[in-house]
């Protein structure tokens, strides 16, 4: 059968930007819906998202399937239907939520990379990536995310992956798919609410005009996917791993009991975190989404400078 033509949706001020070269930063929208984050703290992140990557001097695009319709960049009246949103869909999914028209699908970094990609947007800001989930060689449960970071021409800017995955095998994995992982100004790779994880980063970069630099060098190599720029918690924000480390095993531990499994897990966990930690990952969770945007607004300017 031949393939129709791709048809994502770009809003007016995507599109323009783009073609005026202008930087254009991706975000995912499973974090800002109810999946993500509770009411009515899913809709400030989004706001201190948006915020942050025009105060960076880039356009933002949010990724989403909207009445059966692949989208990058929503318009303000359409937020609500994020929000609201309670279908993830992963990459795998993109094709069901448009060919059986889903009225939202919230798209996850690995579809949300894909639609980037497929509107020729180079960097994408998202909280933390998904990865390999303890216990992953039995269960198998390790994230499309990390297969479309190696193939979605991308740079992905996350706060490491979450915090309750595997982290050394994520970065193992990442390793063995060739996606670069460069620690922004730190040595360690972040686990989201806390800065340290205990593993180290395979290449730390401290200056912006030198990740520009190493991004173009590894495209122009022919490298047919994306980078992950691992970016630590603000400090004043963090949780540190010690003190989150409890209640996360905590959490994994009830999952299990209760059956929760696969694209459940995540929402049930970091609920869990959330009542363990009487709120505090809440606001943590806005100040490392909104700084990770922040940062790839920088990067996209220089991008979009160097071409
Ligand atoms: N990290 C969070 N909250 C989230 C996610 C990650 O703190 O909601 C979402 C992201 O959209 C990520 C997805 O792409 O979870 C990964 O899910 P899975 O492990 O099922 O692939
Ligand atoms: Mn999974």
């Amino acid at each position: 059968m031949p393939r129709p033509e791709t048809s994502v949706r770009l809003s007016d001020e995507v599109s323009s930007a783009l073609a005026e070269g202008h930087p254009v930063v991706a975000l995912e929208s499973t974090i800002f819906s109810r999946m993500g984050l509770p009411a009515p703290h899913n809709q400030s992140a989004l706001a201190a998202c948006l915020d942050s990557v025009r105060s960076g001097g880039a356009v933002p695009a949010i990724t989403a399937v909207v009445d059966g319709e692949a989208r990058v960049g929503l318009d303000p009246d359409e937020h609500g239907r994020i929000l609201e949103a309670d279908t993830k869909t992963s990459r795998r999914d993109l094709g069901v939520a448009i060919g059986a028209r889903w009225p939202v699908g919230a798209t996850t970094v690995a579809a949300s990379l894909r639609l980037a990609a497929l509107a020729g947007i180079s960097v994408f800001a998202t909280g933390g990536i998904g990865g390999a989930h303890r216990g992953w060689a039995e269960t198998g449960d390790v994230s499309a995310d990390l297969g479309a970071l190696a193939s979605e021409p991308v740079v992905c800017v996350s706060a490491g992956a979450k915090a309750f995955l595997d982290l050394g095998a994520t970065l193992e994995r990442l390793d063995t798919l060739g996606v670069p992982v460069l620690g922004w100004r730190t040595d360690a790779f972040p686990a989201f609410y806390s800065r340290d994880s205990g593993h180290p980063v395979p290449h730390r970069v401290d200056d912006l005009d030198e990740l520009a630099a190493i991004v173009g060098a590894t495209w122009s190599l022919g490298h047919p996917g994306g980078l992950l720029v691992a970016n630590p918690i603000p400090a004043e924000a963090e949780i540190p791993f010690g003190e989150i480390r409890p209640h996360i095993d905590e959490a994994l531990g009830s999952a299990r009991r209760l059956g929760v499994t696969g694209p459940g897990v995540t929402p049930w966990v970091l609920e869990a975190i959330r009542e363990a930690t009487f709120g505090r990952s809440v606001p943590a969770n806005l100040a490392l989404a909104a700084d990770n945007a922040a940062l790839a607004a920088r990067l996209a300017t220089v991008l979009a400078e160097s071409r």
